[in-house]
């Protein structure tokens, strides 16, 4: 959709005391926040790349939320886009004070139009399914009981919290590498929660811990690493996050439908 700043409005409705149409301009008036969050599709497959991290501006949607005032029986935002997609997200996770945005900038840009311009939703543990509306065009005050979104009426899990997950990035896949000392490295995340360890396991070998990167907020993803000594051979190389619950990601391998993928990423390398 081309959508202009002009022409763009935002109206919150619904289950609330006091609806509210907020133009470009009244957003601008406001003031912006900026935060990493990494987004993830619930489409992403063990090891996939439907998932990234950004630096988004926005308005805090608990704020605006507010001043519409949702009545206390409401449990679901349905927001709307221009071309009439729809995600159903919980007025609970919306208004629990994690940084759910009403974006307009990404990177230090605006939004580009593929990504929602001129403004989209970003919210920190929800798969974009159930959260990420590009081209927002309304924000509707409801409930689960009332009201069925876009991908749920086809099959898909009205509720879409992130899984926590992890993705091997090297060694490549197929490839071969020479023996020696290495460097195993990928993503893990467990947005809301946080990271608290990644291990790796070579082989059928015991679990170990690999080095993380500073955690920038618990809605980022950490890049780890691990040494390796490959030996020659064929070698089969698995993944896994510990979140703030303690527990590691399970390793019971599900489908992307209907509420997103889970097991251990695996790589197979030859080395020479
Ligand atoms: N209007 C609209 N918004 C949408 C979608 C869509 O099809 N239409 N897809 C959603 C899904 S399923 C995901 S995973 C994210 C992807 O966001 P991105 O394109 O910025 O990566 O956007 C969400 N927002
Ligand atoms: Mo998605």
């Amino acid at each position: 959709p081309q959508v202009s700043t002009d022409s763009w409005s935002l109206r919150i409705h619904g289950m609330v005391d006091q609806e509210i149409t907020l133009t470009w301009d009244d957003l601008l008036r406001r003031t912006p926040v900026e935060r990493l969050v990494t987004l993830a599709c619930v489409s992403n497959p063990i090891n996939g790349d439907l998932i990234g991290n950004a630096r988004w501006l926005g308005y805090r949607l608990d704020e605006l939320l507010a001043e519409a005032r949702p009545h206390p029986d409401a449990d679901m935002v349905l927001s709307h886009s221009e071309d009439g997609w729809t995600a159903g997200s919980p007025l609970s996770v919306l208004t629990d004070g994690r940084d759910a945005l009403l974006a307009i900038g990404m990177n230090g840009e605006p939004l580009p139009v593929r990504h929602g311009y001129p403004a989209r939703l970003v919210v920190p543990g929800l798969y974009g399914y159930v959260s990420a509306t590009k081209w927002v065009t309304e924000l509707e005050v409801t409930r689960f009981d009332r009201a069925t979104a876009y991908w749920t009426r086809r099959g898909w899990s009205a509720q879409g919290p992130i899984k926590t997950g992890t993705r091997i990035d090297t060694p490549r896949g197929r490839g071969r590498i020479p023996q020696g000392r290495t460097v195993i490295a990928g993503v893990a995340w467990a947005q809301h929660r946080g990271v608290t360890g990644v291990e790796v396991q070579v082989d059928n070998g015991d679990w170990r811990p690999a080095r993380l990167s500073t955690e920038v907020t618990v809605d980022t993803w950490r890049q780890w690493t691990y040494d390796w000594e490959a030996t020659p051979g064929q070698h089969t190389l698995r993944a896994r996050t510990t979140d703030t619950t303690g527990q590691p990601q399970t390793a019971v391998e599900q489908d992307v439908v209907p509420d997103g993928a889970t097991g251990y990423p695996t790589l197979t390398i030859q080395v020479n």
